[in-house]
């Protein structure tokens, strides 16, 4: 069901060679630029009525009307099942308290005397908000989506989510319930290339964003790269990711209910096991087959993520080498199973998120313990960091120099400018002072 990788004996390598001796999922973002390049350019000449002509040739359903009317919005909450909206709810709340924390306030240091530089915080204008269709109708990536950039001040929240043939081309109720619940009234029935294109260039029906986050298909990750400059993106979503870092004081039922959790999203989902208990991986193998049969999407997603060359059991000598693995690996979900979890967590440099100990699994991130769940994959965790009110805001720099100050520095500048073969730099300066003024400040 799931291959093993044994990296027990020799040394490990270093750095790239680790990185390619571990599993992967394909996911050529490259290859799928020139399918939306078109779709892309017709929705920035025909507007609406291409989204709509996308829609119904992807989605399989021709809508009236990209924007979603405020009726069907408050519908879809009235008409939400009391259980969920509870969850939602609870999930809204506990995201709210993370993400406020995260703000930022404007910070001014005093450079020298009559010298100060400050730093202001800002929040884009408009974002648009994707929020997949299909197989994924996720309302908790509303949530996790809409709460930071709220969070950040955002005045503009958009949100898209394809339109469904089940529900008269409207996008799924329980994302247009997730909507209503977090007050954003904006929301368009476009899905893939074309919402990101709708969102980036504009239409009569909505005006253009600043900024696109959230994760997409393969054709929403290559509209993103594309349009990426006109629009800021948050990151190019690859198919989700578990490791699990476990030693033998682990429990396999836990460590092999949490593979398949994440394996359950998408068959190029990745489930990876990096533990140095022989034990621990012949007992996870053993308990993977009654949990997959015991599952609602065996064949479609589970058993080909878990048996896809992008899974391992990957086994290695100590958790020392286990944390080398899980750094190379940098995945969007990490997991700790180890003894003293914490001290270990705290050494991991490479991951979207930690999930520390046996009471933190994955699921729990997903929904209701405050983090956020759109997280980068596919190795991004080396470089950047999962949805937060930073990605929502910029910071400014306000110099602000007095007569004095600048007269002090100048010849400094100057040198530079010179040294750069750019005079009228410099010069920009000297024009400020009179002739021998500078000559005191020369030292
Ligand atoms: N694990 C997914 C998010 C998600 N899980 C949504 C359930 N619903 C990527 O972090
Ligand atoms: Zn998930």
């Amino acid at each position: 069901m799931i291959s093993r990788i044994d990296l027990r004996g020799d040394a490990l390598p270093e750095g790239g060679a680790l990185r390619d001796l571990l599993p992967r999922a394909e996911f050529d973002v490259e290859a799928a630029l020139e399918t939306v390049r078109p779709i892309c350019e017709d929705v920035r000449h025909r507007g609406s009525a291409a989204v709509i002509e996308w829609g119904e040739k992807f989605d399989g359903v021709r809508i009236a009307s990209v924007r979603v009317p405020a009726e069907a919005l408050t519908r879809a909450l009235a008409e939400l099942d009391p259980a969920v909206r509870a969850a939602l709810e609870e999930s809204i709340r506990r995201a709210r308290l993370v993400h406020r924390e995260q703000r930022r306030t404007a910070h001014t240091t005093q450079v020298v005397p009559g010298g100060t530089v400050t730093e202001k915080w800002v929040p884009v204008e408009r974002v648009g908000l994707y929020v997949p269709g299909g197989r994924s109708v996720y309302p908790s990536s509303v949530v996790m989506n809409v709460v930071p950039a709220q969070e950040a001040g955002v005045e503009g929240v958009a949100v898209a989510s394809p339109p469904q043939k089940d529900f008269d081309g409207l996008p799924h109720p329980t994302i247009l319930a997730a909507c209503a619940l977090l007050g954003v009234d904006e929301v368009y029935a476009a899905g893939g290339a074309q919402a990101v294109a709708m969102f980036a260039y504009g239409t009569e029906d909505c005006s253009p964003v600043n900024l696109v986050t959230g994760p997409g298909n393969i054709y929403v990750a290559a509209a993103k790269r594309l349009l990426k400059g006109r629009i800021g993106i948050d990151a190019e979503a690859g198919p989700t990711e578990i490791a699990i870092l476990a030693d033998a004081t682990a429990d396999p039922v836990h460590v092999a209910a949490d593979l398949i959790s994440q394996a359950e999203h998408d068959p190029m989902a990745a489930a990876v096991l990096v533990t140095d208990s022989e034990e621990l991986a012949a007992a996870t193998e053993a308990e993977l087959v009654p949990q997959v049969a015991a599952t609602k999407h065996i064949t479609d997603r589970i058993e080909p993520a878990l048996a896809g060359r992008q899974s391992a059991i990957v086994l290695v000598s100590s958790v020392e080498d286990g944390l080398k693995v899980v750094d190379a690996y940098g995945a969007e979900h990490l997991e700790i199973q180890t003894a003293d979890a914490a001290a270990v967590a705290d050494r991991v440099r490479n991951a979207g998120a930690i999930f520390v100990g046996p009471w933190s699994p994955v699921s729990l991130g997903d929904y209701c313990a405050g983090s956020n769940h759109v997280l980068p994959t596919g190795g991004c965790a080396c470089h950047s960091s999962g949805l937060s009110v930073q990605s929502f805001l910029r910071g400014i720099h306000i110099v602000d120099y007095t007569r004095d100050a600048l007269a002090e520095v100048t010849h400094h500048v100057v040198t530079l400018a010179e040294a750069e073969d750019l005079p009228a730099h410099g010069a920009a300066l000297k024009a400020r002072f009179a002739e021998g003024e500078l000559d005191e400040h020369r030292g």
